[in-house]
């Protein structure tokens, strides 16, 4: 069954109505640009044509319940109580239902809506995004339930603005210190293209990916060693990054260009200084992929990939032993370019590969992981595809 009508099932078993209206949101993968955006940098991310679905109805009980197809259990709350839900810690929302609940609840902060003039709903969730393999599973949950409250609560909110409300959801509700690049990917991905997204200005460009006329296709290697952003790596390298714009006295790490670099080896820690050199190069890499598929297409790109995935697995430290065996395999069955692509400590790579080789880079993949001894990785091809909107 489809994710879609696994949602609308879901939906009639909760209510035995038919949905008012369903939306979706996509996962995406990023083609470059990793943990640049919570230092104000660039990323270049593009929505995958995985989704999570929302099937919803009105109620008119002043309630507002989400089931999922994660968990058995519906979790409800009464409208009058969201604006609060997640003010205290210990709220004791289960995860899976601090997304949509969370939306809920920053989108009522951000509009300053009264809730007692709103419907309750229903709201019935199921996705097709893998889960844990850093595809953004959590802002397709964000950006269905998002699209579909803007539209039944009449909030009048921009793509924009819903991408700002699933990261409160995500930071302040699910408890998880991410930056901005998922929702805005989610909210505004476009067939073909990748969003462009400067992340201290929040302004967007859409950039055509040209792997349709080139016949060229994201592989994606999914290592099936799944991560969590709550908790660990991630939190620590945020830590490290603002420990190093403090030190070099910047407001953010996106103020320093790689000539800063020279001053910062006098002033950083070792392990601060391959920090803070990931990102400063990191956000020169997005600058020259956007630069190099605008001049001279896709084909040219490998190189900045590769260079990425070096700069993340040597200085920034957050590849894992799969994530380099997909990438090296990737590349020496061909492929133009290929890197670990999300928060990293497991999920996925991506590699940009000639159509007809996809099975040949797949199967390398698998062979090295099976040479040793690792779990087989999961792969599949995705589709730069449309942002969050209603389906029906
Ligand atoms: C995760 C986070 F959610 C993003 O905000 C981003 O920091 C990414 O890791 C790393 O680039 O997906």
């Amino acid at each position: 069954m489809s994710a879609r009508a696994a949602a609308e099932v879901l939906l009639q078993q909760l209510t035995g109505r038919e949905p008012d209206g369903v939306w979706s949101a996509p996962g995406r993968a990023n083609l470059i640009g990793e943990h640049t955006d919570y230092n104000e940098g660039f990323v270049l991310p593009f929505a995958i044509e995985h989704r999570t679905y929302a099937a919803v109805a009105r109620r008119d009980d002043g309630v507002v319940r989400v089931a999922s197809t994660f968990d058995e259990n519906p979790v409800q709350a009464p409208l009058a109580a969201l604006p609060t839900l997640f003010d205290r810690p210990g709220h004791g929302i289960p995860e899976w239902a601090s997304y949509p609940l969370g939306v809920a609840w920053a989108a009522l902060a951000k509009t300053g809506v009264d809730p007692a003039g709103l419907p309750g709903v229903d709201i019935a969730i199921a996705s097709d995004v893998p889960i844990g393999a850093g595809l953004s599973s959590s802002a397709a949950i964000e950006g269905a339930a998002a699209s579909a409250l803007n539209d039944l609560w009449e909030l009048g909110l921009s793509g924009l603005d819903l991408a700002k409300v699933g990261r409160v959801a995500e930071n302040d509700a699910v408890g998880a210190p991410t930056g901005i690049m998922d929702q805005v990917a989610s909210m505004l991905g476009r067939a073909d293209a990748a969003t462009f997204l400067d992340c201290r200005t929040l302004a967007t460009e859409s950039v055509d990916l040209g792997f349709d006329a080139e016949g060229l296709r994201p592989l994606v290697i999914d290592t099936r060693v799944t991560h969590s952003h709550a908790t660990g790596g991630y939190r620590e390298r945020r830590d490290a990054c603002e420990r190093g714009a403090a030190a070099m006295g910047v407001p953010a790490l996106r103020d320093l260009l790689p000539d800063d670099l020279e001053r910062a080896r006098g002033l950083l820690d070792d392990v601060t200084l391959r920090r803070v050199r990931h990102i400063v190069t990191e956000n020169q890499r997005v600058q020259d992929t956007v630069r190099t598929l605008r001049d001279r297409g896709p084909r040219s790109i490998g190189g900045l990939l590769v260079a990425s995935h070096a700069s993340m697995r040597d200085d920034f430290e957050i590849s894992t032993l799969e994530l380099d065996t997909a990438v090296d395999a990737a590349l020496e069955a061909g492929a133009i370019g290929a890197r670990m692509t999300g928060g990293g400590f497991g999920g996925a790579a991506i590699a940009l590969v000639e159509g007809d080789a996809v099975e040949r880079v797949a199967d390398a993949a698998a062979r090295a992981f099976a040479r040793r001894g690792f779990g087989a990785p999961r792969t599949f091809t995705v589709t730069p595809s449309r942002g969050a909107g209603r389906d029906a």
